[in-house]
């Protein structure tokens, strides 16, 4: 078999609400507190969310990788939902790589982990091969479960290299997001999802999630190709032509509405743990 092309039958929607790039001053719906992003959780879940994909601020709303914050944000979310908390270390793209790898030890259940450096518009994500090897290897140390972020197909040949220098992830599953749409990265049409789709290591499964304007088309075509979803503030600010999006909860209402369409309704947290083979960490 190679990368599921084959449906799955229930939908993983992950909420990604925050982001380490829209500003707060002008963007008043973002969630940047503790609080703002707990209530969103809360929403995200109820819409339809089984794994939130976490960016924390500071208390002027930078993008920050303060370890006690994370701490007690990651055991917020544990305490409020049953949500997968999936931390970011990609972060900021002025992040260290030492504080990148000290995410690890806010205890999340998942973490992101790019395949590979990419141009983000006019700033450079930097993810070079000894990082990323690092990173992995401290996920399996930690068993936390890995989400593969593929921002083009280049890091899809990074992804088979990991693999088969390190073997498999924590959790046991191989599950990527393909992130489209970023300027300098792949773009978000038809053809690119097909071919990084049929690139992915046999058994993989995906998420998709659309930049900006690229947004529905994405969904619509990871739903048609049995992906799953990724939507959110840190992906798109925009709801439709001319209307910012007012809260998280309705992009993923939309995408829940659109999987329940598609008959492949969202994966409740406790399916998507299994589904991932995430370690309940909840006491
Ligand atoms: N903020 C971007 C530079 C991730 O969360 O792992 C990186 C990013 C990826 O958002
Ligand atoms: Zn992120």
């Amino acid at each position: 078999m190679t990368a599921s092309t084959s449906s799955q039958p229930e939908t993983l929607i992950t909420v990604a609400p925050t982001g380490a790039e829209a500003e707060k001053s002008a963007v008043p719906a973002l969630p940047v507190t503790l609080s703002e992003l707990l209530v969103t959780a809360k929403e995200c879940e109820a819409a339809g969310a089984a794994v939130i994909h976490v960016h924390i601020r500071d208390e002027a709303a930078r993008p920050t990788l303060d370890r006690r914050r994370l701490a007690d944000t990651v055991a917020a979310l544990r305490e409020g939902t049953d949500l997968i908390v999936q931390l970011s270390t990609g972060g900021a793209v002025t992040d260290s790589f030492t504080d990148r790898l000290a995410v690890l030890d806010a205890g999340p259940d998942a973490c992101s982990l790019t395949c590979g450096t990419v141009n983000f518009g006019d700033e450079v994500f930097a993810n070079p091969w000894p990082f990323v090897k690092d990173l992995y290897q401290l996920t399996q140390e930690r068993q936390v479960v890995p989400e593969f972020e593929l921002f083009d197909l280049g890091q899809v040949a990074t992804l088979h290299r990991l693999l088969g220098e390190f073997g498999p992830p924590a959790g046991g599953r191989v599950h990527c997001d393909l992130v489209m749409g970023v300027p300098g990265g792949m773009p978000g049409d038809m053809a690119t999802l097909a071919a990084a789709v049929a690139a992915l290591p046999a058994g993989a499964t995906w998420s998709a999630t659309g930049i900006g304007r690229t947004t529905l088309p994405v969904l619509f075509g990871a739903l048609a190709a049995g992906g799953h979803l990724r939507v959110g503030m840190e992906d798109t600010l925009t709801f439709a032509r001319g209307r910012p999006v007012a809260r998280n909860a309705e992009l993923v209402e939309r995408a829940a509405e659109l999987a329940r369409l598609a008959q492949r309704p969202p994966m409740r947290p406790d399916g998507a743990r299994a589904f991932l083979g995430v370690p309940d960490r909840r006491t």
